[in-house]
């Protein structure tokens, strides 16, 4: 395949340099640790991507996950054009946020109650407040490497974007407002157990990415959740899922469902609005009530739960709910991160491939990924290479070591095949 050309994207780039910061509206698109320019994108369609200069990719990042279905399925499309016809936002009660409730009560028997949002952000933000309120406590107990959105006391350690711009800790935080936050390393419940011993009784929370997937894909080791549930359970404290990413992607009932984990509170987001701005936490009915109006926790949001953006999520998980859908997402996300160990086995590139249900990550590293440490420790460096190598060959991955890759519906056998032979050639050349 000829060298792909990225001319009118580099102009586009330019051109948003001048009106937004590093012409990007969230950090990690603008491809810098990676050094490439970002492809400026014309079109989505199911597992495919086009660029302003027509380059064509078979697309594994899917806007970071919501499009698990593929881009601009007509379904999802058919739902979100008839509710549009009816008017964009009412900023009032709409039925369809009900059915959006009710279909993810269903897949998460933890959730009671849900409230929607507009972004994972807000969802993650909110519940720690929730959690606060409940508990009469103050501090937050996160992991080094998870992130949770760009809330001012989640940006500590943080993972995605911000440690892929080496601000895991980002400036214009006071150290006052990070002072309640307490970081442990993931995997490890000794960590856990010193750091509850210390604060125990003042921990309003643990939250956890229960797959993390913002340092790459990194999965819980046996144990780890569970212990999570009864370190917090004895202590007081709540435990928050932030299944944003892994929430009908890891399984239908995300994390907690592939691992039997019954938290207090969960955020999701991503998938559950399908590719328009929605997210959503919620959780015991005991802890919900102390929202506003009825409690004494204050959440609000002028587009919360906005009509189009519910019939794009409610389209999206009705197709993924159906019969064998998510279980072959799974089985090709499997196939594809199987392929891609063989193949480094075979030439010797040394690689570690994460994959837990429908999302994975390979890291350019010897030893196993099992927290923020291993996962830095990979090389940087040459993902680099292997990102613009990949994208040369029309293979469109995250544009971080510290992020994962999502499989679709939409994606086909041809494509795994094609994508498995775009990474033979370019790891041969690596
Ligand atoms: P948003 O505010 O970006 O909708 O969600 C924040 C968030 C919360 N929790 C988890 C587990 C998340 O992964 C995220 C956001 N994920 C990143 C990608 N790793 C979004 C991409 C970006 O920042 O541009």
């Amino acid at each position: 395949m000829s060298e792909f050309v990225y001319t009118a994207s580099e102009h586009a780039f330019q051109d948003a340099a001048q009106l937004i910061p590093g012409g990007v509206d969230s950090p990690v698109r603008a491809a810098k640790a990676v050094g490439a320019t970002p492809a400026f994108i014309a079109k989505g369609e199911g597992a495919y991507l086009w660029d302003v200069d027509g380059n064509r990719y078979i697309d594994y990042v899917g806007s970071w996950g919501p499009l698990i279905m593929g881009h601009a399925h007509p379904v999802v499309l058919e739902a979100v054009c008839e509710a549009a016809h009816k008017g964009l936002s009412f900023g009032a009660p709409t039925v369809a946020e009900t059915e959006l409730a009710q279909a993810i009560t269903e897949a998460f028997p933890s959730m009671e109650m849900v409230r929607l949002v507009s972004s994972g952000t807000e969802a993650t933000m909110s519940a720690i407040r929730l959690a606060r309120g409940v508990t009469g406590r103050n501090y937050v107990l996160k992991f080094e490497g998870c992130y949770h959105g760009h809330a001012d006391a989640l940006l500590v350690k943080a993972g995605s974007g911000a440690l892929t711009m080496g601000v895991p800790s980002s400036a214009g935080v006071p150290a006052k407002t990070t002072e309640t936050t307490l970081v442990a390393q993931y995997n490890n419940l000794e960590n856990v157990r010193e750091l509850f011993q210390q604060y125990g009784n003042d921990i309003a929370c643990v939250i956890v990415e229960p797959v993390a997937g913002n340092m790459g894909v990194v999965p819980p080791e046996e144990g780890f959740l569970q212990g999570l549930r009864d370190i917090t359970k004895e202590y007081g404290a709540l435990l928050i899922c932030d299944e944003v990413m892994t929430g009908f992607r890891v399984s239908f009932g995300g994390a907690q469902g592939y691992y039997d984990i019954d938290p207090d509170l969960t955020c999701l987001g991503k998938i559950i609005g399908g590719g328009m701005p929605l997210a959503a936490f919620g959780g015991k009915r005991e802890y919900l009530k102390y929202l506003a109006p009825e409690g004494p926790v204050y959440q609000a949001g002028t587009l919360a739960g906005n009509p189009v953006a519910t019939a794009a999520g409610l389209a999206t998980v009705k197709l993924l709910r159906e019969p064998g859908v998510h279980e072959a997402i799974v089985q090709k996300t499997a196939q594809l991160a199987e392929g891609i160990r063989e193949i480094a086995q075979r030439l010797g590139v040394p690689a570690w491939v994460n994959q837990v249900g429908a999302m994975f990550s390979v890291f350019f590293t010897e030893e196993p990924v099992r927290d923020y440490e291993s996962a830095c420790s990979s090389d940087t460096e040459k993902f680099a290479r292997y990102y613009r190598a990949l994208r040369n060959e029309g293979i469109y991955v995250a544009p971080s070591q510290f992020e994962a890759l999502f499989m679709s519906a939409a994606h086909t056998q041809q494509d795994l095949d094609e994508t498995l032979s775009a990474v033979e050639k370019v790891l041969k050349a690596l």
